[in-house]
């Protein structure tokens, strides 16, 4: 069994998928239930009430999830609902359609019976107010200084060069999680569920809840989920193309490098911008990396406890013996 989620804040969300798969429950109910605590964790930034908002002052979340036989849902836009990975699962349950969006979504979550919820905390409303008060015109983007560190730098890029705007202390600073998993019986599952880029605009969609853009699983091959800037992955198809090249025999390593060689020839890439991923293959090998430093992720296996890595360079673990 393998439970990998992104970021630093995955720790405990894998902690839990992990102990989910231990007591037998299936991959793709692991990676709901860790998925699930972040969505629920008011400091992380990026995921679930808490998160970020758009332009407008409104947070919207996108969730995708999917298991090893090919179902999958997601939905985008979802505004008034804390839990968009349920939302995803059900969708993939209960329709015949893999995608909802909107207040379509949000109908359909009301009609399943789940809880609304005001998604804006006062963290994230000071953090908007303080964005709101920046000078216009500038491209201005969000960052952490490092993972970790709980220090928010408002930025825009000039000549390539990166200039400082301004600064703001948080609580704690996160971003979108994705979570893969095996289960006992060999089967894989996927999940990524986030609040998108900070201030972005109203309406815009990133590659999470997009099935092979943000996450993609093929139960005979293997799976990826991908972090960072949506629009690059989005532009590349990157989880399905880990999965694809997998499928053609690339390991976990390959496949992954060759997908961040990618994103680097996408000719709307800038200093500022990060992607990561994750990569699970079926026989439970894997492997992580990022285009930058500060990307981190936590692995557990049946040989490992749950651990932090750094993931800039590949970090790859070959398959456990049986
Ligand atoms: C998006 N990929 O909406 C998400 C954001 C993200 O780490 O993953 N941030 O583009």
């Amino acid at each position: 069994m393998e439970a990998l989620a992104t970021w630093k804040h995955g720790v405990i969300p894998n902690r839990i998928s992990y102990s989910a798969l231990e007591e037998g429950l299936t991959a793709l109910d692991a990676v709901e239930l860790g998925a699930r605590y972040c969505e629920s964790d008011e400091t992380c930034m990026s995921v679930g009430r808490g998160g970020i908002p758009d332009e407008e002052g409104t947070v919207s979340l996108d969730a995708s999830i999917m298991d090893d036989e090919g179902n999958c849902g997601s939905v985008a836009f979802v505004k008034n609902y804390s839990h968009p990975i349920s939302i995803a699962r059900r969708v993939m349950e209960k329709t015949p359609h893999v995608m909802l969006a909107g207040s379509g979504a949000e109908k359909f979550a009301e009609k399943e019976g789940f809880i609304t919820s005001n998604l804006l905390t006062d963290a994230a409303r000071s953090l908007y107010d303080k964005w709101k008060e920046l000078p216009e015109g500038l491209n201005v983007s969000l960052r952490r200084e490092e993972e970790g560190d709980h220090e928010y730098v408002f930025a825009y890029s000039e000549n390539g060069k990166t200039k400082e705007i301004a600064r703001s202390v948080l609580n704690e600073s996160h971003d979108t999680i994705g979570l893969l998993a095996r289960d006992k019986h060999g089967r894989i599952a996927g999940a990524c569920t986030t609040s998108g880029l900070a201030f972005k605009m109203s309406g815009r969609v990133g590659d999470s809840p997009i099935i092979g853009a943000g996450l993609y699983v093929s139960g005979s091959v293997g799976a990826a989920v991908a972090t960072g800037n949506g629009e690059l992955v989005m532009r590349a198809c990157s989880a399905f193309h880990i999965v694809e090249l997998m499928r053609q025999g690339y390991d976990p390593e390959s496949a992954v490098i060759a997908a961040i060689e990618r994103i680097k020839n996408d000719k709307h890439l800038t200093d500022d911008m990060q992607v990561g991923f994750l990569v699970l293959r079926s026989d439970g090998s894997w492997a992580a990396r990022s285009l930058r430093e500060g990307y981190q992720c936590a692995v557990a296996t049946d040989t490992m406890s749950n651990t932090l890595f750094n993931c800039s360079e590949t970090i790859t673990i070959p398959a456990p013996v049986k």
